[in-house]
């Protein structure tokens, strides 16, 4: 049983905290908090996905119906973590965390009570995107999945890395 005083809040995740990307593992740190994974999911509506800045930063572009449905993962998080996550996107100036409609791929995670999710069913999470962009970065190429490690061949930068 999980305590009733802790809220949890469901994050759509499609950037570097993905798994296998450069900062998933910050969501595993304990002193950050909990998270859990729930399922593989796209959102309902296109919206462009570029890689932008020096440091090749991945950002959703909050400009429904240009680019792609992208691809992402819900992570269930306590406060903690939320609090963490909202700190490291540099929340409200460099991303804000918005609800999106997604659309269910796979879910693994449990459900309290009810049944999983089934494929194609439509759900809500909060995830980081931006409206706080440079004016050039809605005609960058988009992407539908991301990967740091792409043949797009644009890095991230790790915040160690940066000057
Ligand atoms: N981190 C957040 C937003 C973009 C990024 O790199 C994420 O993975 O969803």
């Amino acid at each position: 049983m999980s305590s009733p005083c802790i809220t949890m809040t469901r994050v759509f995740v499609y950037g570097t905290l993905k798994k296998g990307q450069p900062n998933y593992y910050r969501m595993f740190e304990s002193a950050n908090g909990k998270a859990e994974f729930l399922a593989s999911a796209c959102t309902t509506q296109k919206y462009p996905l570029v890689i932008a800045g020096k440091n090749n930063i991945p950002f959703l572009l909050n400009i429904p119906g240009q680019g792609h449905r992208v691809h992402g993962e819900i992570y269930k998080v306590d406060d903690k973590m939320l609090g963490f996550l909202d700190d490291f996107e540099d929340v409200p100036t460099l991303y804000q965390r918005t609800p999106i409609k997604l659309e269910v791929k796979e879910w693994v995670g449990k459900t309290e009570g009810e049944e999983r999710p089934a494929a194609g069913s439509i759900t809500e999470a909060f995830l980081y995107s931006t409206t706080t962009y440079q004016p050039d970065w809605p005609s960058l190429p988009c992407y539908e999945n991301y990967d740091a490690y792409g043949d797009h061949g644009l890095q991230y930068v790790t915040r160690d890395e940066r000057d």
